[in-house]
């Protein structure tokens, strides 16, 4: 059987999601077979250009439509467009994979948790937090999971760009309060917290998050539209921070702006435990740093052996792999659950419960004090 998929938006997202369709044939040959069916969006003029660069077979500026005819439904749209099409998608029963954070606000991503919840599990409703499928992160998770690092303590994740530096930089939808919901607390902190749950959440490691505060800023309030004089408000946050507190009493700061002058994608987590720590960098994405002997320093575990997660199905060892193949590894993930009529992870439920920890950091920044999660 081949399975239609309806992809909702053609930019940066739909490029990396189509870019790992079209990987999939060729590396995991036990991937079902999809067809990139319609491509969906507003104009139509931009669409078919898109369409055709990202082969897809047909367009569409009607997702009601499409949500009802394809077999899957990939929601790849700025973030205000997230709730109403993929809570459609479910209700006709179609398994729905939709970029992070799952919406603009807590109150749509309940309802959208809800509509997977009614849905059953049968009809997957994935979150695609990409950075879950780096295979150094997932070497990072089986180490964690087997307690190789003792009781956890500390986490600290930072996630730092630059591209707002500059005053003149263009305005955009991410800077919009009604198109994205939050800042960089929604489009980066998004992947910080669900990199934290990811790895040491659990009742056997750090737990759940009990309490956090949170700081929010905004450096520069308005900003140029294209090449005219206008400008337009910015009405979102430009960093956060936030000081986290687990269940089991283990601490977490994390961070993250898009004003780090030089740091173009740099995503980072280390972690520390009773017996050793760890330290993860984006930029460098192949490696996991590893100390189990406090007077030896860290070790570099170069995570290319053809037994390292996902490494089979690339170059030989040592060959290493970068940013788009963690979409494939999702879309792989992803589309198997798919044809199985099995439930995937990280779903609704995980986007929603990153949600939940970034709508507590505005409110602790708002009231000025600690939130508990509860
Ligand atoms: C822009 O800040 C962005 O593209 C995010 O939207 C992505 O989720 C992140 O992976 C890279 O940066």
């Amino acid at each position: 059987m081949t399975l239609d998929v309806g992809v909702l938006g053609y930019r940066f997202m739909g490029k990396a999601h189509a870019n790992a369709m079209a990987r999939l044939p060729m590396f995991f040959p036990d991937a079902p077979s999809i067809e990139r069916s319609v491509l969906v969006g507003r104009n139509e003029e931009t669409l078919r250009e898109a369409a055709d660069r990202l082969g897809f077979d047909s367009i569409s500026t009607d997702w009601e439509a499409v949500v009802d005819d394809v077999d899957v439904f990939y929601n790849l749209g700025p973030n205000h467009v997230h709730p109403e099409p993929s809570i459609a998608a479910l209700e006709a029963g179609t398994p729905v994979f939709c970029e992070k954070p799952l919406a603009p606000t807590l109150e749509e991503a309940e309802r959208m948790a809800e509509a997977a919840a009614d849905a059953g599990d049968d009809v997957p409703a994935g979150a695609a937090f990409n950075y879950r499928f780096v295979p150094a992160i997932q070497y990072a998770k089986g180490l964690l999971d087997a307690g190789e690092l003792g009781e956890i303590r500390h986490v600290r994740g930072r996630y730092l760009q630059d591209w707002l530096v500059d005053p003149e930089a263009p305005w955009e939808w991410r800077l919009d309060e009604d198109l994205a919901g939050a800042g960089v607390l929604g489009d980066l902190g998004a992947h910080t917290v669900d990199l934290v749950r990811f790895l040491v959440g659990g009742d056997d490691l750090a737990g759940d998050i009990e309490r956090l505060s949170g700081h929010l800023q905004t450096f520069i309030d308005e900003r140029p539209v294209d090449d005219g004089d206008e400008t337009r408000p910015v009405t979102v946050d430009d960093a956060y921070s936030a000081q986290l507190e687990f269940t089991n009493g283990a601490m977490g700061a994390l961070e993250a702006t898009r004003y780090a002058t030089g740091h173009k994608n740099d995503h980072t987590i280390e972690i520390h435990g009773s017996e050793g720590s760890l330290r993860f960098s984006l930029e460098r994405l192949n490696e996991l740093e590893v100390l189990r002997d406090g007077d030896r320093g860290y070790e570099t575990i170069l995570v290319t052996d053809e037994d390292d997660p996902y490494l089979d199905h690339w170059w030989p060892p040592g060959h290493v792999l970068g940013w788009e193949h963690t979409f494939v590894h999702e879309n792989y993930e992803f589309l198997s659950a798919v044809a199985d009529g099995r439930s995937f992870a990280p779903n609704f439920d995980d986007g929603l419960a990153a949600q939940r920890v970034l709508a507590a950091i505005e409110e602790s920044d708002e009231r000025g004090e600690w939130v508990t999660l509860g």
